[in-house]
């Protein structure tokens, strides 16, 4: 019965993807990269940062389904054909963000750096306490994720500003959009939080001069970046610069230009830096792999794909 169904190419560097596969090959035949050249069997592609090239060899590919939510990693393929990319949007993946996006909120707004310091130091010693209404969190990219990250920020009692492409109204969140829009967002952001996919648009938006717009003087004595987008999104050099010169308290960084971020980074042992590998939102093939498999079962009925990536757009 499986051989009829069109096979899945599952195509992934930088981990071991057996789960994937097990999980896969319940319902449908899986090849694993590097398969067979110019199989004709092979109608979907499964990918994470797949090998460039490898997609253009499949004559009957109908679908590619992106393993994260970003997939900028797709097109950076040169020779990626022309069919739809799937990504995923999943309600534990956007849980796990919400997770890391309100753990580093608070832990800059309750100042967890300076009491690490502290503790390490043996110092006992109480700043006022800021009050999470008088602090402002700007979300870049009122998503899936960003607008999941909004509302548990706004339960917390959190001031939340969003800055999308489009315009886009939320309950509660004061929305700006556009090259417009971002000087009168950012100057009023105390702690920003960058939830943006990497695009031609958004590569190297984090720059000196971004973060130099930001809200300094503030209830919790200068400006703090959060970033769970892409690495891409950043300019280290300015982030570094912008911490030694006060333009930036305190930063914790999910990701990176180069990843894994290299020993050598001075933001491994910056003091007012949190680093975490990649890790705000892990994409759960347990989770993840059924739906894909229900999505190529009603394409092949005849209905369209959900979640597909507008390509002009590159998110
Ligand atoms: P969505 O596509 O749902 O949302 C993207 C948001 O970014 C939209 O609000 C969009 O605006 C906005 N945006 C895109 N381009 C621009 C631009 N040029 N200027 C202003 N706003 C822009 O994506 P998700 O929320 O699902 O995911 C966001 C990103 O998070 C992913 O692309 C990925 O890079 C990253 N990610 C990181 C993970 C991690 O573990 N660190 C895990 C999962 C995702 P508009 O609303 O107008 O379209
Ligand atoms: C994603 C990621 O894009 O894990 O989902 O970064």
């Amino acid at each position: 019965m499986t051989e009829a169904k069109g096979r899945i190419l599952l195509s992934v560097t930088g981990f071991n993807p057996l789960r994937w596969h097990e999980l896969l090959s319940a319902e449908r035949q899986v090849v694993l990269d590097p398969g067979g050249p110019e199989d004709p069997s092979i109608h979907y592609a499964v990918v994470w940062k797949h090998r460039p090239g490898v997609l253009s060899r499949l004559p009957n590919l109908k679908a590619v389904f992106s393993i994260g939510a970003g997939v900028d990693h797709i097109f950076a393929d040169p020779e990626l054909p022309d069919v739809p990319i799937v990504r995923v949007v999943a309600d534990n993946l956007t849980q796990y963000m919400t997770e890391y996006v309100t753990w580093r909120v608070l832990d800059h707004h309750r100042l967890g750096m300076l009491y690490r310091d502290q503790q390490r130091r043996v110092i006992w010693h109480a700043p006022l306490q800021p009050a999470a209404g008088d602090v402002t969190v700007g979300i870049m990219g009122l998503g899936q994720l960003g607008r999941a990250a909004a509302r548990a920020l706004l339960a917390l009692g959190f001031q939340v500003a969003g800055w999308t492409r489009s315009a886009r109204p939320m309950d509660g969140v004061d929305c700006y959009s556009g090259e417009d829009g971002l000087a009168s967002f950012l100057a009023r952001t105390d702690i920003l939080v960058v939830l943006l996919p990497h695009t031609p648009a958004t590569e190297g938006i984090i720059d000196y001069a971004l973060l130099r717009a930001l809200r300094r003087d503030n209830a919790i004595g200068g400006a703090c970046l959060v970033n769970a987008g892409r690495g891409k999104l950043q300019k280290e050099a300015d982030i570094l610069r912008a911490l030694d010169d006060g333009t930036l308290k305190e930063a914790s960084l999910d990701v990176f230009e180069t990843e894994p971020l290299p020993p050598e980074s001075q933001l491994w042992t910056h003091p007012r830096v949190f680093v975490t590998p990649h890790a705000a939102a892990d994409s759960d093939p347990v989770h993840l792999v059924p739906t894909m498999l229900a999505q190529m079962s009603r394409f092949e009925r005849g209905e369209p794909l959900q979640h597909v990536v507008d390509r002009e757009a590159g998110y």
